[in-house]
């Protein structure tokens, strides 16, 4: 009866640095010491990781050298990483981690790992990419327009006219690549437009820009990789104009319901529409997926899929799941349990053709 090594990546090179240790700290606490044996790895704010060894001395100057070098991976690390851990629970957010790129770190590494995969996350945390995959998935969402900030440099009328034409006022900007609320803004008219723009181009090469409407934001969780259960409903209450960074993640002015009082109809198609969203992305381990629900003419809309919820014990993601009967730790079990099957059969995938003479 062997323990479970599990590794959890915290940290990172990310403005959420501080709530991935508060993060890491809850599974850490949560987790059963008798079925695992955890071990941290830290990522810097400067983006060092402070365990494992760097090479050091001589550099080899010949091909052969250079094969012999890298024969046996020293312990510690990075790609020795497969030796100490059985799993790993990557708790970085944000650009350098939910995007994609630890996923792909721990998939050279070869370690099964909590969460969704390369594609899933990548697609998750950009807006733009994750609206084309809705639109293509047939599932309702805002009205949009997506351009780039060179074609924003180069015509900002254009730009404009397009937005003005397509959504009109009032209309929400954003970046596309970032995890949390920062860089967004609501226009009601062409100068606040202009402005939000700008400041939206300021944090990344890709933007978006939304209609509004006025709606309450309802959340669910799914849990799985191909059969899929969901949570109850939840929603989030705002006090402020919206669902700002503050409000985001200093609690400052939101409220959670949970279940969230809305008709049976309303939660059975929230339900169904997560899940298709979850495989449209090819979402593995979990997912919080949120909604519009424009309540007076009844129209339900998918907001965005989020693939690295908040996952403290009191945020949103392991409240749908407490009050749909799964505990904290329960669904690190799970998730747990989860990556090591995805990872079996990822393993089943023949890489060379010529395995099958
Ligand atoms: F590994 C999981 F389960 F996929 C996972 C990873 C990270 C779930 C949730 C999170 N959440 C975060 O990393 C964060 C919201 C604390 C950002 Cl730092």
């Amino acid at each position: 009866n062997q323990k479970i090594r599990l590794g959890i990546i915290y940290g990172g090179k990310s403005s959420e640095h501080e709530v991935s240790l508060r993060t890491a700290m809850s599974i850490m606490q949560a987790v059963d010491a008798n079925k695992y044996e955890v071990t941290p790895v830290y990522v810097q704010l400067d983006g060092a990781w402070v365990t494992g060894e760097t090479l050091a001395g001589q550099l080899p100057d010949k091909i052969e050298a250079l094969r012999l070098s890298a024969k046996t991976p020293k312990s510690g690390s990075l790609f020795a990483m497969n030796e100490q851990m059985d799993v790993v629970f990557p708790v970085v957010h944000g650009p350098f981690g939910e995007d994609g790129t630890i996923q792909g770190l721990l998939e050279l590494a070869n370690i099964p790992y909590v969460g969704t995969g390369v594609m899933a996350s990548a697609i998750g945390m950009d807006k733009w990419m994750m609206k084309t995959v809705f639109a293509q998935a047939g599932l309702p969402q805002v009205k949009y327009v997506g351009f780039l900030r060179s074609q924003w440099e180069k015509g900002q009328d254009d730009v404009m006219d397009r937005i003005e034409r397509e959504l009109g006022y009032p209309c929400f900007v954003k970046p596309a690549n970032m995890g949390s609320s920062v860089g967004i803004n609501k226009a009601k008219n062409r100068e606040e437009l202009k402005h939000a723009l700008e400041v939206a181009a300021k944090f990344d090469r890709r933007l978006i820009v939304e209609e509004f409407v006025q709606a309450r934001e309802l959340e669910i969780g799914v849990l799985g990789n191909e059969e899929l259960l969901t949570s109850v409903v939840g929603e989030v209450i705002a006090a402020k104009e919206f669902y700002d960074y503050e409000a985001k993640y200093k609690g400052a002015g939101t409220e959670l319901s949970i279940p969230a009082i809305v008709p049976e109809h309303v939660s059975k198609q929230i339900a169904d529409i997560a899940k298709q969203a979850f495989q449209a992305l090819d979402g593995s381990g979990l997912s919080r997926i949120d909604f519009f629900w424009d309540e007076k003419n009844d129209k339900l809309y998918i907001n965005e899929v989020n693939t690295m919820p908040g996952f403290t014990p009191f945020s949103m993601y392991p409240m749908l799941f407490q009050a749909a009967g799964v505990s904290y730790s329960e669904l690190i079990d799970r998730l747990v349990q989860l990556a090591i099957e995805r990872h079996a059969d990822k393993g089943r995938n023949v890489v060379d053709a010529e395995e099958l003479d």
